[in-house]
């Protein structure tokens, strides 16, 4: 009897061992990150790396404009560690006491950060980001279907293209670009000038096939619109697939922006986070991401490893020639609510 009881008991207790032993390699148990970022804006093996060489769990979930972003943190719908918006948003989220300051220390591959990224009007002492990519805004389209010269915004306003033409579903860049049209600044808080924005958005919308998002890629590709609005390395990333489209930033000039690593406060794991910001700052990470998906990075080294094709396209790393009457872009503070205003009226007419 006595036997029996030790041998059922040893066997308990070896049958405790293994389940705890499973239930510490479970991911249930493993540290975790959640990274807020675009769509279609990382290679996902460089998740992968991050889960594997920390063993830390990355939940990964994707948004399609800055607004989107801004309204789920700020309505505490995310605790999100990781963040990966534009200057002008940046900007407004370190007014609003939404960010955590870095702790450089534990980020030292910042040192590859080229310096022309560094200490921008949205971060000015670089306190609260470390740049990811970077880019412009511009018009991709098709040379089988638009056969004229493609160098003003203007022809987004061309009857020619009716229902060929794919915008943005982006406040402040279908706006933005549109002040630029009409050789304004895309910071404007001018009444008449919004004005006219806003009629001339109105005017354009018969024309418009679809107000978009990261699906203009494949739009693009397929050959289903003339021209797009797009961002510079989703036209990078469309060239590749379709070598009939063709990307230029128009002689008005348009909107140079950068796109910034942050960390929210509304998170729990900022030394995760910035590990985890360290790790994409790492060369060969860098690289391969830059590489993959096709935006241009601050990145120095990873820069020098890119082939030539890609850095040597001016569509991805524009000149400062290209860049001439280009604005980045501001936060609005209180003049963001007539941008809302138009933005409604234009996409309910
Ligand atoms: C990628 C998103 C690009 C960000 N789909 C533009 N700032």
């Amino acid at each position: 009897m006595k036997f029996v009881l030790r041998s059922l008991l040893v066997t308990l207790l070896a049958i405790t061992l293994i389940i705890s032993l499973v239930g510490c390699g479970s991911d249930k148990d493993k540290p975790v990150l959640k990274v807020y970022n675009w769509g279609d804006y990382i290679d996902p093996s460089v998740l992968d790396g991050f889960e594997e060489e920390y063993g830390i769990k990355v939940i990964y979930d994707e948004f399609a404009t800055n607004e989107e972003m801004y309204a789920k943190i700020k309505a505490g719908a995310g605790d999100y560690d990781i963040l990966i918006p534009s200057d002008y948003t940046i900007k407004r989220m370190i007014d609003e006491d939404m960010l955590h300051k870095l702790d450089f220390d534990n980020i030292p591959n910042y040192k590859y950060i080229d310096s022309r990224f560094k200490d921008l009007a949205y971060d000015p002492n670089n306190e609260y980001s470390v740049p990811y990519m970077w880019g412009t805004v511009g018009i991709l389209y098709n040379k089988k279907m638009v056969k004229e010269e493609v160098n003003s915004w203007k022809i987004l306003w061309d009857k020619k293209y009716e229902k060929q033409i794919l915008m943005l579903d982006s406040i402040r860049d279908s706006i933005g670009i549109t002040l630029k049209m009409l050789e304004y600044s895309l910071n404007t808080k001018s009444d008449k000038e919004l004005d006219e924005a806003k009629e001339a958005l109105i005017k354009q919308k018969p024309l418009v096939l679809a107000y978009v998002g990261d699906e203009v890629k494949d739009k693009m590709i397929g050959g289903e619109a003339a021209l797009a609005v797009v961002w510079s390395g989703d036209a990078i990333f469309a060239k590749r697939e379709n070598p009939d489209l063709e990307y230029v930033i128009p002689k008005e000039g348009s909107n140079l922006w950068f796109d910034s690593v942050v960390i929210p406060k509304a998170g729990k794991n900022k030394k995760e986070a910035e590990l985890f910001i360290n790790y994409l700052c790492e060369t060969e990470v860098a690289y391969q991401n830059a590489d993959y998906i096709g935006y241009a990075s601050p990145h120095i080294e990873a820069v020098k490893m890119l082939p030539d094709e890609l850095i040597t396209d001016k569509t991805a790393y524009p000149d400062d020639s290209d860049l001439v009457g280009s604005e980045v872009l501001e936060d609005l503070a209180g003049s963001l609510v007539k941008y809302d205003r138009i933005w409604t009226e234009v996409k309910s007419r």
